[in-house]
């Protein structure tokens, strides 16, 4: 059922356009997923995403809904779709991320990981085989290794060891996902992560440790977690170089508009990242023009569209000052405006991006939004 078929190359960079196919639909690359953590893409309804977004697929996080609603009422439902009522792909991350980076009190071992809920301090064990379990049940089409993200900086011993027990890991998960069924009926796909930290040797040893797993996708962890630019692209550059070329490359967690189109042109397929729901929360807005800060006062009689040029229509329909004033006063719908524009500009950029690929000048329009992407209004 997973398949993924590439239609075009650029000429001139890496970027590829294609197709994944899963249990729940298509999905055109590359691609920008909206995070949904708890199951619900903050402040937008289903039916934005569909019809104002254009959202092909969505995340959510094991880790999240785990402690809440918990894996019983998830098998009870029959799965997150079932749930949300988003019948389009999801992707779940494995919680080897949010484990770290929200569970205080964490011990990493061999065997897995204890933490405590961020939620309620209670104690509770992740292990490869129990994130594939939960995986599993929470029913994604995509469902991710359980890793261990390093920090930045890391030194390199540990950077070496977390990456060898990632890779042992990846084995465990490998054989419980080989060993169980889809509990719905329909088919799910694993995609196992590369870390190594910003070492190109350890980089290099990870990809290739990783594509001799020969699973259907390959993903890249590890990244956008505080080293400068230059260094994420590197290792982007170098891992897409082993990882092989005509399966998907998901690069997790990244990250700014131009972030994307640099790495569609190193040859990233998909993306995820919390900076257009959580920036937009806070009055952080994207466009094609560049980024504007709604809490600035220099919106406040500013009358004309949100973003004229934009595909949702309230963006086109309310005014900058109106969307500044509910902003500034903390008004629940500021929010929803906010998040329905840079959703719906992060989706457009991607598909902007597919059809310079299939018209072959992506680079030549890469280089000529980057500037107007970095330009704050
Ligand atoms: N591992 C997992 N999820 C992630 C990451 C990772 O390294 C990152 C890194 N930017 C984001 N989300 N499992």
């Amino acid at each position: 059922m997973f398949s993924f078929n590439i239609d075009h190359k650029d000429p001139q960079s890496s970027a590829r356009a294609g197709v994944i196919q899963t249990a729940h639909g298509e999905i055109q690359t590359p691609i920008f997923m909206p995070v949904g953590t708890a199951g619900t893409v903050k402040a937008v309804h289903q039916h934005e995403l569909e019809t104002e977004i254009k959202a092909q697929i969505i995340l959510g996080n094991t880790y999240h809904l785990y402690l809440r609603p918990g894996i019983e009422i998830l098998q009870q439902v029959g799965g997150l779709h079932k749930f949300n009522g988003w019948n389009h792909p999801i992707l779940t991350d494995s919680g080897g991320y949010q484990v770290y980076s929200l569970g205080n009190t964490r011990k990493i071992k061999e065997e897995g990981v204890t933490f405590n809920s961020h939620i309620d301090g209670s104690p509770h064990f992740f292990s490869p085989e129990r994130a594939i379990d939960i995986q599993r049940i929470i029913g994604a089409d995509i469902i991710m290794a359980f890793d261990e993200c390093t920090p930045y900086p890391c030194e390199y011993g540990y950077a070496k060891k977390s990456m060898e027990m990632t890779h042992r890991w990846l084995a465990r998960c490998c054989e419980r996902f080989d060993n169980t069924q889809g509990l719905y009926g329909y088919e799910q796909t694993l995609f196992p992560i590369v870390q190594g930290s910003t070492y190109t040797d350890l980089r290099i040893q990870s990809a290739e440790a990783i594509a001799a797993f020969n699973r259907p996708a390959n993903a890249i962890g590890g990244l956008s977690v505080g080293e400068p630019a230059e260094d994420m692209y590197a290792m982007t550059e170098l891992v897409c170089g082993v990882l092989p070329a005509d399966k998907p490359r998901y690069l997790m967690g990244v990250g700014t508009p131009v972030n994307i189109l640099e790495s569609i042109a190193l040859g990233i397929d998909m993306f995820d990242c919390v900076l257009p729901t959580r920036n937009a929360r806070h009055g952080l807005l994207y466009t094609a023009e560049g980024i504007l800060n709604m809490r600035n006062a220099k919106w406040k009689d500013d009358f004309s569209p949100i973003d004229a040029n934009s595909p949702c229509h309230s963006s086109r329909f309310y005014s900058k000052a109106y969307l500044r004033h509910l902003i500034h006063s903390s008004e629940i719908l500021g929010m929803q405006i906010a998040t329905l524009q840079n959703l719906s500009f992060f989706l457009w950029l991607v598909t902007e991006a597919r059809a310079h690929i299939q018209a072959g000048d992506f680079r030549a329009w890469k280089e000529m939004m980057v500037p107007k992407l970095e330009t704050r209004l």
